[in-house]
């Protein structure tokens, strides 16, 4: 197979819009696939590199939320075959390592560092322009209209799945649902809190109903993601631009929660979310940090066994997980349609970001479809 032409949104540098421009893929190697993408979401983690916070590889293709359908497949590729849908996975878990040997495949060693350093398992991308290469973000590079991806990064769904609500599972609905049950592993009627209600964080919420939980209050600045909140499945609501969170969230549930997420990504709620943990709690951190950036935390609380951890991917076993995910959607238990506030051209996807980060969407898509 050849090399293909695709138009593909790249990022270059911090505070510049990305540019959509034509591209070379590759065709894929041993255990790679082309896919050609149907949907990608647009995620705050994309917006982390467009401003600066986090680093990435330049030039790179971003989006790490997508679905599709398989295209053509490279050598020695057993799972998948060409016509099949696909969601893509960011952690394109290697199977061999220490971490999956131990059943954490969102911790695989082999697939973190290809995120770190924008290319697939090999350490080399497969776009290229003008024969300099051109990276892609968690070995996927969604905001293209095909790319090529490793195996592990196919998960294969039933096609009667809408493609396009697939993609969500990629990232916002598998890393928030899943940091509630397989991360904090939520029990029947605890109560939970969730700093920050965008897309990752709404998926928190719904997670915690789905868990069961008791009280799920959600934690935002703005009203209207509050009222969504509500609708998937939150109890109470808690507008921190009017009122202190931890005092709220301390009110609400006698002494703090039982479980409090934090999906923002910065000290000050990270710090916030610990706070309104009660007494032997856990405390979730979903958000990704500016690169540097520090928490401090009362000592003392160590006494009362507080625990607090990260969640990475929602702890993805990405072929059970995205599965059983869309089961959930088709029996009509788990809302992505609710999640979709609008469909993006790739030429929109400059305002795409813009509009999440105005905070106005739960999430919107760039659709190819
Ligand atoms: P999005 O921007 O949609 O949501 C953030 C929400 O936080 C918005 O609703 C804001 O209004 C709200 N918010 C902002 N400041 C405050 C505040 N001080 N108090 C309360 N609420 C506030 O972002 P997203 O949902 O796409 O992503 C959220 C974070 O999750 C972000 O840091 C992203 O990088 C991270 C993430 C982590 C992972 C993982 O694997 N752990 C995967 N994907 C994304
Ligand atoms: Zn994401």
């Amino acid at each position: 197979m050849e090399e293909v032409q695709v138009k593909a949104a790249v990022f270059y540098r911090p505070h510049e819009p990305l540019a959509v421009e034509e591209l070379e893929l590759e065709a894929p190697r041993q255990g790679e696939v082309l896919v050609r993408v149907a949907a990608c979401g647009v995620c705050h983690s994309d917006l982390h590199f467009i401003e600066g916070l986090v680093p990435i590889a330049s030039p790179s293709v971003l989006g790490h939320e997508a679905a599709g359908v398989v295209e053509a497949v490279g050598p020695g590729v057993e799972s998948v075959r060409p016509g099949d849908h696909v969601v893509l996975s960011f952690i394109p878990a290697c199977g061999r390592c220490p971490y999956c040997a131990v059943g954490r495949p969102n911790l695989c060693t082999v697939a973190n560092r290809a995120m770190s350093r924008g290319t697939m398992l090999d350490g080399t991308p497969r776009f290229s322009r003008q024969g300099s290469p051109v990276y892609q973000m968690g070995a996927i590079g969604g905001f293209a209209t095909r790319t090529v991806v490793p195996e592990a990064g196919c998960v294969k769904i039933r096609e009667d799945m809408p493609l396009d609500r697939a993609a969500l599972l990629g990232c916002g609905v598998m890393t928030g649902v899943g940091a509630v049950i397989n991360t904090a592993r939520v029990q029947a009627g605890s109560d939970v809190a969730v700093v920050g209600c965008g897309g990752v964080g709404l998926n928190v919420v719904q997670g915690a109903a789905l868990a069961g939980a008791g009280r799920i209050i959600a934690v935002d600045i703005l009203p209207h993601k509050l009222e969504l909140a509500r609708q998937f499945g939150a109890t109470h609501t808690v507008d921190a631009s009017r009122e202190d969170p931890v005092a709220a969230v301390r009110q609400i549930a006698a002494g703090g929660v039982d479980y409090a997420f934090e999906v923002i990504g910065r000290p000050e709620t990270i710090r916030q979310a610990f706070d309104m943990t009660r007494r032997g709690g856990l405390t979730v951190v979903v958000g990704v940090a500016p690169a540097g950036a520090e928490v401090s935390l009362p000592a003392g609380a160590f006494l009362t066994e507080k625990t607090i951890t990260g969640s990475a991917y929602g702890g993805a076993r990405m072929s059970v997980d995205v599965p059983r995910l869309v089961e959930l959607y088709l029996a009509g238990r788990l809302k992505l349609d609710e999640l979709i506030s609008r469909r993006y051209p790739l030429e929109g996807i400059n305002d795409a970001f813009e509009a999440l980060r105005r905070g106005e969407v739960a999430r919107s898509i760039v659709s190819f479809l």
